[in-house]
């Protein structure tokens, strides 16, 4: 996020200078009463209060399903550091997103579904299909483009794909999968089983006229999805401020008079309780909800981006209030799991991410006479 929040006078300033740009004298709440996240100390007091609840929402759920979801976003971490580290090694071809400091919103809002329910997202995809069950053997095969991995290293990092494991992508068209997720959850609904589907997207997506389309027709037919916007605050190099003229995306559905949240995506359990929400909304009601859920992207956009649109001591702020570690205190705090039992969350993820490189590294890269099966051009 820029130093200084832009105003909405500034917002079309096209020359880059968004970090220089008038700041509004203090935080204001707007006409309807929503609080402008554009300002940091905002988004920090927003956070303070979702420290409190995540407290709250720990003591009502599960042990054993919050050391699998801290074990989750444990190993989104190390499997992605991994991932960066092969990749510069010349090991991964290709494009590579990364999703670190984004592990909250996989996390919380999947774990929060039934295994049939059905996911679709974009090229920002590994932790996601870990999550949604696909193995890190697998996931990790598939970045290196060998036979082994989920789509027989046919896809890459951007197009992860398990049917069996109901996660449809993996896609590289900024905004495609609201559509196909749109299609997705109305296949569902009129072939009546009770799926619900998951639809992730960036905040630069929200500008694409598929975003509106699809939240039209979804309410319109009253479809079972759920809209996640993971606002990560960039598109490429291109801050939020620059290119959207309003910072508050979730109330974009109320223009079609659709449900809608802002989330504070730093806090695993604000989303899973979020989600909760939406799926009894789907799955009761048939009705589709859209949730922000505000993060912040930690590395470059993919692992080609030089990265000088923002500043280290920008990324240094966000890191401050990691996602894991407030999780990790949190559960500390409500004396769920010891500083051992993390010990062994950490060795573990060590352990599946390094399974995963050898079994990636073994693997053979696909037959030349594979060359063009399951392959649509
Ligand atoms: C239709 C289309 N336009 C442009 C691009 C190039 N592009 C790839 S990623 C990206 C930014 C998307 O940002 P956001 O939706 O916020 O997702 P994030 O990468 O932050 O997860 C752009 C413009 C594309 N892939 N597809
Ligand atoms: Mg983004």
């Amino acid at each position: 996020m820029p130093k200084a929040a832009v105003s909405h006078k500034t917002a079309g300033d096209r020359n880059g200078s968004a970090a220089k740009s008038t700041k509004p004298s203090k935080a204001k709440a707007d006409k309807n009463g929503n609080e402008d996240f554009a300002i940091v100390e905002l988004a920090k007091a927003e956070y303070q209060k979702r420290r409190k609840s995540q407290f709250e929402a720990i003591k009502k759920t599960d042990k054993k399903l919050l050391r699998e979801m801290l074990y989750q976003m444990v190993l989104g971490r190390r499997f992605e550091e991994k991932c960066a580290e092969v990749y510069r090694m010349g090991k991964i071809g290709g494009f590579c997103h990364l999703y670190i400091g984004q592990e909250a919103i996989g996390v919380g809002s999947m774990m929060a579904l039934k295994p049939s329910d059905m996911v679709i997202t974009s090229y920002r995809d590994h932790v996601q299909a870990m999550v949604k069950g696909i193995s890190p053997e697998a996931v990790m095969a598939e970045l290196y483009g060998k036979e082994g991995g989920c789509v027989k290293g046919k896809g890459g990092s951007m197009h992860m794909f398990s049917a069996e494991h109901e996660f449809f992508g993996g896609h590289g068209i900024v905004g495609g999968q609201i559509g196909v997720g749109t299609g997705m959850a109305y296949a569902a609904k009129y072939k009546g089983t009770d799926q619900v589907t998951l639809c992730f997207f960036g905040e630069a997506a929200v500008n694409q006229g598929i975003f509106h389309e699809s939240l039209n027709m979804a309410q319109l037919w009253k479809l079972p999805i759920i809209y996640i916007c993971e606002n990560n605050q960039y598109g490429m190099g291109t801050s939020q401020d620059r290119a959207l003229s309003t910072r508050n995306i979730a109330k974009k559905a109320d223009a079609f008079e659709m449900a809608n949240e802002f989330v504070d995506g730093m806090d695993v359990m604000a989303v899973r309780e979020a989600t909760l929400r939406a799926i009894k909304r789907a799955r009761e009601e048939s009705l589709p909800t859209l949730l922000e859920v505000r993060a912040y992207r930690y590395m470059g956009h993919s692992m080609s981006d030089p990265g000088n649109y923002r500043t280290r001591e920008e990324i240094a702020k966000y890191q401050e209030r990691d996602p894991i570690v407030l999780f990790k205190d949190s559960l500390k705090e409500a004396k769920v799991l010891t500083e051992k039992d993390f010990e062994s969350i950490e060795r573990e993820a060590v352990e599946a991410t390094a399974r995963a490189v050898r079994f990636a590294d073994e693997s053979p890269y696909p037959a030349g006479d594979e060359l063009l099966t399951d392959v649509f051009a």
